[in-house]
């Protein structure tokens, strides 16, 4: 096999660059390590193992994780708010939640020892994206319950850069601190990243003259046709960045320059993907749920979490250097798809599709409604500033024509003036379900 030299700029490169034998062996040893920790410490973790008849000595091989029963999103809730903790809450020195869209927020904890390993993390995956020791940081990622914030802020700073913890709102503001601190990275959701470039252009402001060089933008789906939206009207290279609160929240993955997939650090989470039907672990490289164990968190191990998100892995050496898994692209949720007349639709799909269509701004929400036993899928996407009024219906004829063509769904399509689709201050609302 040909060995490629670490080519890439590394915090951390002698772990970054580990043989994936080498990986393999310290996975096996933590692992070995995080199920006797969450056998131990929590009584739903026990209870699961006695009844699937498995224990942490059964681990001898990685191969055997397959054995050990999974949790869910349903065993968060129903240990609310610190059932799932494998240490006494006052070695608890934070929490964060995460909204759901139904029900009670799901809580996760950190002690003292997971939030600097965290904040490590976070260091070399920015390291990874580009970010460079003395860079200034504009981090609109909210602050508060949302791990994004305070995640970007704590890798920031222990790479030696300086913050600007501006979390999201308040968009004018916002731009003005981004060119009076000369900011030359951005942290953001995609979609609120669009919405500070709009803004800046409302303003007579032009960002790709700035000092602004990438974007670490994530927690959300996004398209091709979005990053390449972002980086010519911000000026910069943007990079995926993806995580979840279950697991430690932003810093599970990270892509590199080469932008290929993202490096998932497999030092401190194991990841499968799954047969989301049978549950039943896939092979490298094919398609299905991501399922996360986390290897080195003590507050809230968590045991072959089923993230619901849709993607595969490569293992294929990526030429920067690192060994680690590439998580590719998650482009959906299993709980997000749409059946339309029987074609199963993601939203950024139909973002895919749209993206730079003649016309339309890459602003949109679809709307699903129920016609008798049908979903029915409608979508809303804004004019370009510059298309004439009178031409809305036959621009929303062409692409109803290509969304079927291209995705095989039946959908209605309407242009709707520019700045009539909400913009979105963190993680974007693409679905308005009328269902009822
Ligand atoms: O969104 C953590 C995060 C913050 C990641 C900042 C990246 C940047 P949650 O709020 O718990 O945590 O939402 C996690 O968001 O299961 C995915 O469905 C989705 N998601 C996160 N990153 C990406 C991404 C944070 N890069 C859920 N691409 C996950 C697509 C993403 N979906």
């Amino acid at each position: 096999m040909n060995v490629m030299a670490p080519q890439a700029w590394m915090l951390d490169p002698d772990v970054e660059t580990l043989d994936r034998a080498a990986l393999a062996e310290r996975q096996r040893e933590r692992l070995r390590q995080t199920l006797a920790h969450a056998y131990a410490n929590v009584p739903h973790t026990r209870r699961a193992f006695d009844e699937r008849g498995v224990h942490p000595d059964d681990l001898r091989d990685l191969s055997d994780l397959r054995r050990f029963p999974f949790t869910v999103k349903a065993d968060l809730r129903d240990n609310y708010p610190y059932g799932l903790f494998a240490v006494p809450r006052e070695q608890v020195v934070r929490v964060h939640a995460s909204s759901g869209t139904t029900g009670k927020p799901t809580v996760v904890g950190y002690t003292a020892g997971d939030i600097d390993r965290w904040a490590n993390l976070m260091a070399r995956a920015m390291a990874t994206a580009g970010v460079r020791p003395g860079e200034v940081v504009h981090n609109a990622y909210g602050y508060g319950l949302f791990t994004g914030g305070m995640g970007f802020h704590y890798g920031a700073e222990r790479l030696g850069c300086t913050v600007v913890p501006m979390s999201g709102g308040n968009t004018e503001r916002q731009i003005n601190a981004m060119l009076d601190l000369e900011a030359s990275i951005l942290c953001a959701t995609p979609s609120y990243a669009l919405n500070l470039a709009e803004v800046a252009e409302g303003m007579g402001v032009d960002l790709r003259a700035s000092a602004l060089r990438i974007g670490l933008f994530g927690a959300e789906p996004w398209s091709d046709g979005m990053r390449q939206e972002l980086d010519e009207r911000l000026g910069i290279r943007s990079t995926d960045s993806y995580g979840l609160s279950e697991i430690i929240g932003p810093g599970v993955a990270m892509e590199c320059p080469e932008r290929c997939g993202l490096h998932g650090w497999e030092d401190h989470f194991l990841f499968e993907v799954i047969d989301p039907e049978t549950l039943e672990p896939l092979p490298m490289g094919a398609t299905g749920e991501l399922v996360i164990t986390t290897l080195t968190k003590e507050a809230l191990p968590m045991i072959r979490y089923r993230t619901r998100d849709i993607t595969r892995l490569d293992d294929t050496p990526c030429a920067c250097g690192r060994t680690h898994v590439r998580i590719m692209r998650v482009t959906g949720r299993n709980d997000d798809m749409l059946i339309i007349r029987g074609v199963n639709v993601y939203p950024s799909q139909i973002e895919a599709v749209m993206m730079g269509f003649p016309g339309t701004a890459p602003h949109y929400q679809l709307i699903v409604a129920r016609q008798g036993v049908m979903d029915t899928l409608a979508v809303e996407v804004e004019a370009a500033p510059d298309l004439a009024a009178e031409t809305y219906v036959e621009t929303a004829a062409r692409v109803r024509h290509h969304i079927k063509s291209i995705i095989g769904v039946t959908c209605g399509v309407s242009i709707v003036p520019p700045g009539s689709v909400p913009r979105s201050e963190g993680k974007a609302v693409r679905v308005k379900d009328v269902r009822g």
